[in-house]
């Protein structure tokens, strides 16, 4: 069955500058300058392959628009986004807090970035396209109502959760950030509020430090409906295949969602340098696919994926291609090179210390 998607992508989002960097350390230590670890290439090669596939032509191009103050200030702190504003107004740029370098103009992209997410939402809902993928930069599941982290200065896919619940007027999101560094802004937003099961999948202890424990679960209203699935680094396919059919899944059926939201990054891959984990393409299409099932059974198959992480310039394009495939439910020609590599990696499968930690996390369903 093929299914209409939408893809949303603006050259502006390329423009986004992180600066001189080596990985994410400044210039100015002991190191040789470089590129920021968050630059344009993986996102631009996701974009090409896709085109080179043939699958481009045949998704729905949806256009961003700036998200407006009124939407982004349902998230954000009217004093963080006065700073931002201004700082992106210097002729050097600035900083969103911690880790969060930018260069003159990045918050006008930002707030194309986070209104690419809100674009996805209004198509899918206005039922133009039945999924979405918005491939948008700067990225923001780590950034919180009052500052920037972790390369993100906006929460996109949370100020496209609130316009969904607010304007939209949805009952129920769900987020499934399947991220390896966890999910920490979206779960603060949300922290207490039970109109919006969060869940993220992550690397135990990655980014940021000390945050994404299992224990933490919501508080107030909103007890019980934030997931932590904290993965110990070296967990492959066989470990996030689990997390889903064992948590995610039974998670979602629980919690009946309208519509949900993937905080996509690709950096679970093998070959990243910021995660330590084992994924690859026909992993993140089956995950797709376990999704498109719930969702197909919950909400009309509803599904807007925004783009967050994902640094191995060769190896993410087709993690995004075999999820853009899933999604279209059109498979290209295109065979990825990488998988012999990867699927024959030792400990692909899901081994007892893994199995231990989602069987804690799934401790947390009857809370649901
Ligand atoms: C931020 C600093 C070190 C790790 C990095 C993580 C950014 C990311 O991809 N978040 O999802
Ligand atoms: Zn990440």
């Amino acid at each position: 069955m093929t299914r209409k998607t939408g893809f949303v992508w603006h050259e502006i989002y390329m423009w986004h500058d992180t600066g001189t960097h080596a990985g994410v350390l400044p210039a100015g230590n002991p190191i040789q300058p470089g590129t920021h670890a968050e630059n344009p290439e993986t996102k631009r090669r996701f974009k090409n392959l896709l085109e080179v596939s043939g699958l481009y032509e045949q998704l729905t191009q949806i256009a961003p628009r700036p998200a407006t103050d009124e939407e982004i200030l349902r998230v954000h702190t009217p004093e963080y986004i006065e700073r931002l504003k201004a700082e992106s107004a210097f002729p050097r740029g600035g900083d969103g807090g911690m880790l969060t370098p930018f260069g003159p103009g990045s918050y006008e992209i930002a707030v194309l970035s986070a209104g690419g997410v809100i674009a996805a939402v209004d198509a899918v809902l206005d039922g133009k396209v039945d999924n979405a993928y918005a491939l948008v930069r700067p990225p923001g599941h780590h950034a919180e109502p009052d500052m920037g982290m972790g390369f993100c200065l906006l929460a996109n896919a949370s100020i496209a959760g609130r316009h969904a619940l607010d304007v939209r007027g949805l009952d129920r999101i769900a987020y499934v950030d399947w991220d390896v560094h966890h999910g920490n802004g979206t779960q603060k937003i949300f922290w207490e509020d039970p109109q919006a099961l969060t869940i993220s999948i992550h690397q135990d202890r990655n980014f940021p430090p000390d945050s994404g424990y299992v224990t933490d679960i919501g508080g107030g209203a909103g007890e019980g409906y934030n997931i932590n699935v904290p993965l110990p680094a070296g967990s492959g396919v066989g470990s996030y295949e689990a997390t889903f059919d064992r948590v995610v899944l039974p998670a979602l059926r629980a919690f009946k969602p309208d519509l949900i939201f993937v905080p996509s990054g690709f950096d679970a891959g093998g070959h990243d340098p910021l995660g330590r984990m084992m994924m690859h393409g026909e992993g993140y299409r089956s995950l797709t696919n376990k999704l498109l099932g719930v969702a197909e059974e919950l909400c009309d198959g509803r599904i807007v994926m925004s783009h967050e992480g994902g640094y191995n310039a060769p190896t993410v394009p087709f993690f995004g291609l075999a999820v853009m495939e899933a999604l279209s439910g059109i498979k290209t020609e295109v065979e990825d090179p990488f998988m012999p590599l990867f699927s024959g990696m030792g400990g692909q499968e899901l081994q007892p210390h893994q199995d231990q930690l989602i069987n804690e996390a799934e401790k947390l369903l009857a809370r649901l």
